[in-house]
């Protein structure tokens, strides 16, 4: 039926309709059909048709929040067992050397742009440098420009005050509500109507009972749903049946951050058996990321890496990334070099989803079909450099830092610096708390944040001056320093390096991301508050 939908949007484009229709044409067919609107109609349909020979695939993306990549039994974790999640990992192409951002909002914006967070101004997870640019284009504007119902139900935090919040930036149909127990969620639908609905249990229970009924309600028309879960970040509950396997085991934070693992893995495998009953699951692609590197498991469990949230280590950025199409994708192990910025390349070409030029010369990912469908291993931007950088400057102070917690990859090589800036201005006065805990840490402290006695490891600060090289494949512990036995990589890494600096700086800088900081009142939330969906326009706010 899918042809309809695509139908539709380009006769309403005609009408220099602002947002395209969405409902079926021909199904509920409400005014008469002219001749070119019929030529456009085989047209579309067969240009539909030939898409992905010429299936249009739901999507289900989810993704968990400050879960790190070693929070898997799958992936080696001494204590939780995520039977779903694992069924999930054996059914899927596994992205194996998949990077994200060192936090939530920056890893959010990329994905959603497939352009590198700074782009978009987005430098903190702190209002209002977590505002994700006004003007950039999202992926669920563009897959409903191609006919899909998309949805995204949790977190956003990427700004909720009017023109920011997700009901105005591509999807139709919104779910928020971040209480862990009995949450009130509040309901945004396509025709703009808001509800609020007063639920029992557990919230990310309740997330997947609303996913599971907006796949209900999408019919016969493809659906994108974005599925970001609030676990298992901090605050830590989750309820006592999925904390108290841990209990006794480990300290009792850590056991309720399992406890909120186990209870995603157990709506994963909810979801997949929806999927399955409801015959939409070869039709489904059903992806699974984490947004950053873990945290209140670093303890416990990370995969042998160094790192955990909002370091520049290999712990840092490096996700889960599982992509399940049954039918069409063989599962699989890719180690090619890919990132968050890969989705919406990747999601657009398999939706058949039209990237416009001006957004298409912008884009710094890649799609990653070839990976996917690709029955053996295949040479795929075997070049690429990928830039990471914690961020989190006091405002103003963005030049001072462009060395401090600052890192490149290609291939399997990482160039990082680990370091505080230099800058003695730079105190937890200014909201500087990343340099300072790195002084701490260069200063013989042991416990940083995510780590009681483990902080020399896991936020080690480099040498001053000069960048540490190290072979992540070889060496995920970053052990090892080569930078004196490879000065050729480590200067064409470096000279990447400053390029894309010098490149994106005056950027990040025009679209927001040197913006004053709120002060910790409330305002820097990534939860949304009444009163900022009470703001929200009616109508799609102007561009400024
Ligand atoms: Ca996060």
């Amino acid at each position: 039926m899918n042809w309809a939908a695509c139908v539709s949007v380009h006769l309403d484009q005609t009408d220099n309709h602002s947002r395209p229709a969405l409902i079926i044409f021909p199904k509920g067919q409400t005014r008469p059909m002219k001749p070119i609107g019929c030529c456009f109609l085989v047209l579309c349909s067969l240009i539909c048709n030939t898409l992905y020979g010429g299936q249009r695939p739901n999507i289900v993306f989810i993704l968990t929040d400050d879960q790190g990549y070693g929070d898997l039994a799958r992936h080696g974790h001494p204590l939780l067992k995520t039977p779903h999640t694992n069924r999930l990992h054996g059914e899927s192409v596994r992205f194996d050397n998949f990077y994200v951002s060192p936090s939530c909002s920056p890893t959010r914006a990329a994905l959603l742009t497939g352009m590198h967070e700074f782009r978009n101004g987005v430098t903190h997870t702190r209002a209002p440098r977590e505002h994700l640019w006004k003007e950039a284009t999202l992926l669920p504007e563009l897959l409903r420009n191609a006919g899909y119902k998309t949805g995204m139900i949790g977190k956003w935090h990427l700004g909720w005050d009017g023109a920011y919040h997700p009901h105005q930036r591509g999807f139709d149909w919104t779910v928020q509500g971040a209480t862990h127990f009995d949450p009130t969620l509040v309901i945004y639908d396509e025709d703009d109507n808001q509800r609020r609905l007063q639920t029992k249990g557990f919230r990310e229970d309740r997330y997947f009972d609303q996913a599971m009924s907006f796949i209900k309600a999408a019919g016969d028309q493809p659906f994108f749903l974005y599925l970001s879960t609030y676990s298992p970040h901090a605050p830590l509950r989750a309820p006592e049946e999925y904390v108290a396997p841990f209990r006794g085991k480990v300290t009792d934070d850590e056991a309720s951050y399992l406890g909120m693992i186990a209870n995603i893995d157990h709506n994963v495998g909810r979801l997949l058996d929806f999927l399955e009953d409801n015959l939409l699951d070869h039709n489904t692609i059903v992806i699974f990321m984490n947004d950053n590197g873990v945290t209140a498991g670093l303890d416990l469990y990370n995969a042998n890496m160094r790192g955990s949230k909002c370091t520049i280590w290999e712990g840092g950025s490096r996700a889960m990334s599982f992509w399940r199409w049954p039918g069409k994708w063989k599962p699989k192990q890719v180690d090619a070099l890919t990132a968050h910025l890969d989705v919406l390349p990747t999601l657009c070409e398999l939706a058949g989803a039209e990237i416009p030029p001006a957004i298409a010369d912008q884009l710094e990912g890649f799609s990653m079909v070839p990976l996917l469908e690709a029955e053996g291993t295949i040479a795929w931007h075997e070049n690429r450099f990928l830039f990471h950088h914690v961020a989190r400057w006091p405002s103003g102070m963005a030049a001072q830092h462009r060395y401090a917690m600052a890192g490149v990859r290609q291939g399997d090589y990482l160039l990082v610096r680990s370091r505080p800036c230099d800058d003695p201005a730079c105190t937890t006065k200014v909201l500087g708390m990343q340099c300072q805990t790195l002084r701490r840490v260069e200063k013989g402290s042991a416990a940083a944040n995510y780590t009681r006695q483990n902080a020399q490891f896991h936020w080690g600060v480099t040498p001053p001056n000069r960048w540490v090289l190290i072979d992540t494949k070889a060496d995920p512990g970053c052990r090892t320093d080569l930078a004196a036995s490879k000065p050729e990589r480590v200067s064409a890494m470096a000279a990447a390096y400053d390029t894309w600096w010098d490149d994106v700086y005056p950027v990040m800088v025009a679209r927001g991301g040197e913006s004053p900081l709120h002060e910790a009142t409330g305002q820097g939330r990534s939860t949304p508050s009444s009163t900022s969906l009470q703001r929200r326009p009616t109508q799609a706010a102007p561009r400024d």
